[in-house]
């Protein structure tokens, strides 16, 4: 098996430039076409525009490829073939000669593979909801609980049962870090209704906390670092479509990693579009904090 890399991020690599790793899940299976082709492109751009090389991950025809050309992200976000790979697919997908998108999971292995430190996502994957009988967690937080890499995100996904889900990552050693602000967001919302410890002001400060990590040796797991959205969803409507998703999801029979991307096109449809706005500001703000975050690591 061979890495596929773009002619920018080997560059990069080669040259100690900074890197953003992106993850694909978010355009093959987390927002509707077109618009998920024409927000990746814009991602990328914005982590070009804060100084920074975009990386995005994916398996094409069992290529493993860090940073895609344009037909390549074309591919990802309009194929109908692209599986969602989490770590345990990866092997099976590029062996196979498959394509898929990768997770948070996935996307943290790969970056971690070849060395990318910084990575721009939505919202991660956690603790869902009724996991006391389903059994129901994301392997994003396994892999966060043993990959050094920082992570840019709107809090986890306000589908999930934050509260669990925060336990978990203090269970796994997880570093948790507020960007200028004490509340977890929640996806959609700016805040979870649950507090955090630490807030940083600065991608200077995390970047500081991320060469302490190093100095201390507490880099053997993931640094979350929580950015809520500006303008967040209306609350009740939010509260509203969650059920009703959630009901459907039972009532369909929806299960293991169907249920995210279900709940998810629930949402943008329910809502005619105000979460997929919300949605698409989220990776946007994200990235581009990445961005400065893995460059204020090369001063
Ligand atoms: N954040 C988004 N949209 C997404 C996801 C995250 O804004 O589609 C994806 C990520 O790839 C994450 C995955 O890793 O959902 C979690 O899926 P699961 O709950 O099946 O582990
Ligand atoms: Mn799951």
């Amino acid at each position: 098996m061979s890495i596929h890399y773009s002619a920018e991020v080997a560059a990069a690599l080669k040259s100690g430039a900074p890197i953003v790793a992106l993850e694909s899940t978010i355009i093959s299976h987390g927002l509707p076409r077109p618009s998920n082709l024409s927000v990746a492109i814009e991602v990328e751009e914005i982590v070009r525009a804060h100084g920074a090389v975009p990386a995005t991950i994916a398996i094409l025809d069992g290529l493993v490829c860090v940073g895609l050309d344009s037909d390549q992200l074309k591919e990802i976000a309009n194929r109908d073939d692209i599986a969602k790979a989490s770590i345990r697919d990866l092997a099976v997908i590029s062996a196979l000669k498959s394509s898929a998108a990768t997770t948070v999971a996935a996307t943290s292995h790969i970056a971690g593979l070849v060395g990318i430190k910084v990575f721009a996502t939505g919202g991660l994957g956690g603790v869902h909801r009724g996991a006391n009988e389903s059994f129901d967690e994301s392997a994003d937080l396994g892999a966060l609980g043993k990959l050094d890499i920082a992570i840019v995100c709107a809090g986890v996904k306000s589908i999930l049962d934050v509260g669990a889900t925060l336990e978990r990552l203090e269970t796994l050693s997880i570093g948790l870090v507020g960007y200028k602000t004490n509340a977890f967001p929640g996806f959609y919302l700016t805040d979870s209704g649950f507090t955090l410890e630490h807030r940083a002001e600065s991608a200077t400060e995390i970047a500081a906390i991320i060469k302490a990590r190093r100095e201390l040796k507490t880099d053997s797991t993931a640094l979350v670092v929580a950015n809520p959205v500006e303008e967040e969803m209306d609350r009740s409507r939010h509260d509203a479509i969650l059920a009703s998703g959630l009901a459907g999801a039972a009532a369909q029979g929806i299960t293991g990693k169907d249920v995210t991307p279900f709940l998810l096109e629930h949402f943008h449809t329910a809502s005619q579009g105000e979460s997929l706005k919300v949605n698409i500001e989220i990776i946007k703000s994200n990235s581009a904090l990445a961005a400065d975050i893995a460059v204020a690591l090369t001063k």
